[in-house]
């Protein structure tokens, strides 16, 4: 037997006749036209090295984007330095390209070239 699967209706306000409030509905699907759904695609949002953007400045950017504590921050900044790049936190595909637009805006506002970029899990 299928599973049952809850639904809630949200009614757009023209189309909606009942009085305010949206209906909940239960349905089932026929195992010939239910797909496994695959769980969401995770994106890296990864911090790049350069010459050029101070330490203390990285180190604070992880602290702001990131929620990362001091130590933590330091840590992370040290792996780029020395190895070039390195996940910051991992995100649906939406906050990563946000974490990676606000991190590359600031350092641009505060005229670094730091680089934050998104890459697929
Ligand atoms: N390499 C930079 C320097 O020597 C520091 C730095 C660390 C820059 C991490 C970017 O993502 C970075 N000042």
């Amino acid at each position: 037997m299928s599973k049952p699967i809850f639904c809630r209706l949200v009614l757009n306000s023209k189309d909606d006749h009942s009085d305010g409030d949206s209906s909940i509905g239960v349905a089932t699907v026929k195992p010939e036209l239910k797909k496994e759904l695959a769980p969401p695609s995770r994106f890296h949002a990864v911090l790049l090295n350069d010459d050029f953007t101070p330490m203390d400045f990285v180190v604070d950017v992880l602290k702001i984007f990131f929620g990362m504590s001091e130590e933590r921050a330091m840590q992370v900044m040290l792996t780029v330095h020395t190895q070039g790049k390195a996940v910051c936190g991992t995100y649906s595909k939406d906050v990563a390209e946000t974490k990676a637009y606000e991190v590359c805006a600031f350092s641009k506002e505060h005229e670094h070239p730091l680089l934050c970029v998104v890459e697929k899990d």
